[in-house]
């Protein structure tokens, strides 16, 4: 019997800890979240907690890298989460009904914009089981001089690896011992159309290059779901955000 898409997306994901859906979103939908980040960037941005709002630069308002939690700050983006094909998809991914835990907007700007540095979200999440799925739209085309995501293939099914700090604001933690020789065969690059959706699985190895170019720039929204059973520490969520907070606002980054 032949697979629905959706089966067919959902053994993709399980086998390979990823899935790229090209155009999941229309360009006049895409239109509608930039113009709603436009006017949350104008309205909003200014009234959330410096530790929701990164910068490569704080001085130069035109460095913003990302937005946390943007669900939490604005109706719009909190109905783009809970209520919405994202969800559904990540319900049918995870075969469960899940919990909308973070929405975030990236940017790398022009110039300025760094590396991703190579992790596994879970390492962030500090869940049991780690059970979650990340999504990545595409609010522009992103290709090897803006900066794609690039993802190791099946690494959802090995263990957790080695992380420590990287000095990078927004993704703090990074593999110690990436790349690995099987890292390096393996790794694929995902560029994307304005449009298209990346889905990865929490323990999936992922990493974006800087931008190296000198006026595009770098956008897309990121959506976080957990899956429904998940027991989160909260404790150590709590001591590791309040020791990030302590150290970004010391080194003056937020
Ligand atoms: O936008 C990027 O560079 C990477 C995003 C990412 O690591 C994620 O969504 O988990």
């Amino acid at each position: 019997m032949a697979l629905t898409s959706t089966e067919n997306l959902k053994q993709k994901f399980d086998s390979d800890g990823l899935a790229f859906i090209p155009s999941f979103r229309s360009k006049r939908e895409i239109a509608d979240i930039q113009n709603n980040l436009e006017r949350i960037i104008g309205d909003v941005v200014p009234t959330m907690p410096v530790e929701h709002v990164f910068y490569e630069d704080k001085q130069d308002l035109s460095t913003l890298k990302q937005l946390q939690n943007l669900h939490l700050h604005d109706e719009y983006f909190g109905q783009l989460m809970s209520n919405s094909p994202f969800r559904e998809l990540a319900e049918n991914l995870l075969d469960s009904r899940v919990v909308c835990k973070n929405m975030q907007y990236f940017n790398k700007p022009p110039k300025t914009g760094l590396a991703t540095p190579p992790h596994q979200d879970g390492y962030y999440f500090k869940i049991s089981p780690c059970e979650a799925i990340t999504m990545w739209l595409a609010l522009e085309p992103v290709d090897h001089e803006n900066g794609c995501v690039r993802y190791i293939p099946r690494s959802h099914l090995e263990p957790m690896r080695p992380h420590a700090s990287t000095g990078t604001l927004g993704f703090s933690q990074g593999i110690t011992d990436f790349p690995t020789a099987d890292d390096s065969a393996n790794e694929i690059s995902f560029p994307a159309q304005t449009g298209d959706l990346l889905v990865h699985h929490a323990l999936t190895i992922h990493r974006a290059t800087a931008n190296r170019s000198k006026i595009r720039t770098r956008k897309a929204i990121g959506l976080i779901y957990y899956r429904e059973d998940v027991t989160e520490d909260l404790v150590a969520r709590a001591t590791y955000q309040g020791e990030l907070i302590k150290e970004m606002k010391a080194k003056q980054r937020i």
